[in-house]
C-alpha cells in the first residue's frame, strides 16, 4: 500500500463533456458512465469492502493508490468531473458505502442532508457500483430534474413509485455523477444472497470545485442555444419551470450568470420548439448567441 491520501489534493485533466452533455446534466441532474472502471479494480474494491472494512464509511480505501488511480482519477469520471467543476477540482475525502445485505427492501425518497437549492454547482455527488447492479440487485433510483424541486423531506418520504423515475442499473464499474439535491432512493433488491454475492455495495463520494465557473468543457462550434430543450424529461414541474432552472444552472456553469435574465413570459429558454432556425429568443445571454 502506498500512502497517497488524496485529502486536500486537487486533480486536473482534459474535459470530456460537450455543450450538449453539460445541458443534459443540468436538465436531468445526473449522468451515467456505464462500466468505466476496469474489472480488476472492481474486484479489488469488493475484496476491500468484504475483508478490510465492511462499515458505512470505509475512508481508508482512499489511501490505496489503486483506488485513487482506478476510481477517483478514472479517466472518464475525472473528465466528466473536470467538465462540470473546472480545473483543479478536489479529490474526495469521505467515502460512504451503502451496503445492503441481499435481499433488501426499498428505501424512501429523499435528498441527502445539507442540500441547498441553487443554480451553483460547487460540488458533485458521485456513486459507484463495484458489482453488476441490475434491477433485482436494488439499484439507486433517481427522479430526473428533481434537483430543482422543493419539497419537505417528511412529505417526500411518503411517495411510492413516481412516474418518470429512473432506476440506475449498470454493470460492475458503473459511475454516476449527480447534483447533490437530486431525489433518490434505493430500489428493493429481490435477489437472494449467494456465496459469491451477499451484499450490494454502493460507494458514494464528493468532488469540489476550486475555481470560478467557465465554459471550458468541449465546445461544440455552432451549437445553437436557441434550439435547445432545457426541460427535464419527466415534466413533473409546473410548465417550463424545470427548463428555466436548468438554463440558469447552465449559465452559471458557463460563467455567464450576470447575463442570465429571465424577464418572464416568452423568453429564453422556453420558446425553443417555435423559434425559426437562425432566429434568437428574447433574453438569450450574449455569451450563448451564435
Ligand atoms: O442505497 C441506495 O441505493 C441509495 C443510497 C442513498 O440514499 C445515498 O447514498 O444517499
Ligand atoms: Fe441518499
Amino acid at each position: 500500500m502506498v500512502a497517497i491520501s488524496p485529502y486536500n489534493q486537487t486533480c486536473d485533466c482534459e474535459p470530456t463533456l460537450t455543450d450538449a452533455q453539460v445541458v443534459d446534466f443540468c436538465r436531468n441532474g445526473y449522468l451515467v458512465l456505464e462500466g468505466v472502471v476496469p474489472d480488476e479494480v472492481n474486484r479489488q474494491v469488493v475484496r476491500y469492502l468484504d475483508e478490510a472494512d465492511s462499515g458505512l464509511a470505509p475512508n481508508g480505501i482512499a489511501l490505496e493508490s489503486w483506488f485513487v488511480e482506478g476510481l477517483l482519477k478514472n479517466a472518464q469520471a475525472a473528465g466528466a468531473v473536470r467538465s462540470l467543476l473546472g480545473a483543479n477540482f478536489t479529490l474526495p475525502m469521505l467515502i460512504a458505502n451503502h451496503r445492503g445485505a441481499l435481499p433488501c427492501g426499498p428505501g424512501g425518497w429523499h435528498r441527502d442532508g445539507g442540500s441547498v437549492h441553487t443554480q451553483k454547482l460547487e460540488y458533485l455527488q458521485v456513486f459507484y457500483y463495484p458489482q453488476d447492479c441490475p434491477l433485482h440487485f436494488g439499484p439507486t433510483e433517481v427522479l430526473p430534474g428533481s434537483h430543482f424541486m422543493r419539497l419537505k423531506a417528511s412529505m417526500m418520504m411518503n411517495f411510492g413509485q413516481i412516474a418518470g423515475a429512473v432506476p440506475v442499473t449498470g454493470r460492475a464499474g458503473t459511475i454516476f455523477l449527480t447534483v447533490y439535491s437530486i431525489w433518490h432512493r434505493r430500489r428493493p433488491a429481490t435477489t437472494p444472497a449467494t456465496t459469491e454475492n451477499r451484499f450490494r455495495n454502493l460507494l458514494k463520494y464528493n468532488y469540489w470545485r476550486t475555481g470560478p465557473p467557465r465554459r471550458d468543457w468541449k465546445w461544440q462550434p455552432g451549437f445553437d442555444f436557441n434550439q435547445v430543450d432545457f426541460n427535464p424529461p419527466n415534466r413533473a414541474f409546473e410548465q417550463f419551470q424545470g427548463g428555466i432552472a436548468a438554463a440558469r444552472m447552465f449559465c452559471w456553469l458557463a460563467g455567464l450568470e450576470h447575463e442570465y435574465e429571465k424577464r418572464g413570459g416568452q423568453c429564453w429558454p422556453i420558446c425553443y420548439p417555435f423559434v425559426p432556425k437562425g432566429a434568437e429568443q428574447m433574453g438569450i445571454p450574449a455569451g450563448l448567441r451564435t
